[in-house]
């Protein structure tokens, strides 16, 4: 297929803390399934700006930054087949992040949930975090993208910036194609261990809330086991009635490819504890590659594929954001 045929593909993860499984069957396999496709041209991004946008350590920040990165390479993101690099190394990110914000009503920033869920979490309110679905929309635009792998949470996001695209191409010129999400139907919200009303997450201080990609077999063993379910013994689907046991119907389906009604079936009767094994059996399968391949990289040759795709990223970027500046009247002397 022939480069402009291709469907282009965006999207970023926030250098935030250890990365989890909700977050792999939520968005990161799809990233992996659409670099296996032909039909697609692929980017993704370690959306380090946007990690700043609540409390965090400079000095453990250039870590988790490698971390991040080295963590999509072991899960199967091949820097000859998609193009990977940190978002602050592509200034274009922020200069369309400014322009997309002249055309953005704060009343639009003021209904985004997220920002508002943080700030009940008391993360303390700052520019940063009140625009971030700006810088957001500019990621994804600035390369024109047509598709973008997400979980459920950032569809609101998503929503925001196919406005923007319409907005801005009935204010200058058609520069933008309109994105739409690719939201998976299993697991596009795989929610807490610990709390199955919540969404499993890197920022929740319990570590027991969610399952690590590189958890050991042992830990995942001991964090299933101790799932908070409840006390009628049956399983099956039901997200009202038994929220924890559908989350783990869910992260079973998801990892073995086997249906809801087909699992809920075979496990209906037996008790939770046969059932709990046997869902952690199926994550410790999924994950077992991506743990071995974590072990075989080195943080200098994930630092130069970051560096080669930077350079990419750049020239992409720039051809891309020069339609933009002539669009708006900013084009050059
Ligand atoms: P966290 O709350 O864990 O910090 P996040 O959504 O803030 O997660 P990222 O790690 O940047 O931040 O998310 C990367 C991708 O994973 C996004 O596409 C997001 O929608 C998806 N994702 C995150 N958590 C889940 C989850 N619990 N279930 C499904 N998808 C998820
Ligand atoms: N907001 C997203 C991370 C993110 C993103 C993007 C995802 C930043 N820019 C562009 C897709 C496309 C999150 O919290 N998961």
């Amino acid at each position: 297929m022939t480069e402009q045929a291709k469907k282009t593909v965006f999207s970023g993860v926030q250098p935030s803390g250890a990365m989890h499984l909700g977050g792999y069957l939520g968005a990161f396999r799809n990233w992996v399934a659409l670099q296996d496709d032909d039909a697609y041209d692929v980017i993704y991004c370690v959306v380090d700006l946007h990690a700043m946008t609540v409390p965090y350590d400079p000095a453990e920040f250039h870590r988790l930054r490698l971390e991040t990165a080295k963590v999509l390479l072991a899960i199967g993101i091949d820097p000859d087949r998609s193009l990977l690099y940190m978002q602050s190394q592509v200034p274009q990110h922020a200069e369309l992040a400014w322009i997309l914000g002249t055309l953005t009503p704060t009343g639009v920033l003021n209904r985004m949930t997220q920002h508002k869920d943080k700030l009940e979490k008391g993360v303390p309110a700052n520019l940063g975090l009140y625009s971030y679905p700006v810088l957001m929309a500019a990621d994804i635009l600035l390369y024109g993208a047509d598709l973008v792998p997400v979980g459920e949470d950032q569809k609101q996001h998503l929503e925001m910036a196919r406005d923007l695209a319409e907005r801005f191409n009935n204010r200058f010129a058609e520069v933008f194609p309109v994105p739409e999400p690719l939201i998976p139907k299993t697991a596009a919200r795989v929610m807490s261990l610990v709390d199955p009303t919540s969404k499993m997450s890197s920022s929740d201080a319990n570590p027991k809330n969610r399952i690590n990609l590189d958890d050991s077999p042992d830990v995942i063993r001991k964090k299933v086991k101790s799932a908070v379910t409840d006390s009628d013994p049956t399983v099956r689907y039901d997200t009202a009635e038994k929220p924890g046991i559908s989350n783990l119907l869910e992260i079973m389906s998801s990892t073995t490819g086997r249906s809801i009604d087909d699992l809920a079936a075979e496990y209906a009767t037996g008790g939770y504890g046969r059932f709990k094994e046997a869902v952690a059996e199926a994550i410790i399968a999924e994950l077992a590659p991506i743990r071995a391949s974590l072990q075989n990289l080195d943080d200098a040759e994930v630092a130069r594929i970051l560096q080669k795709g930077a350079l990419d990223a750049r020239t992409r970027a720039e051809r891309h954001q020069q339609k933009v500046r002539d669009a708006v009247g900013l084009g050059r002397f």
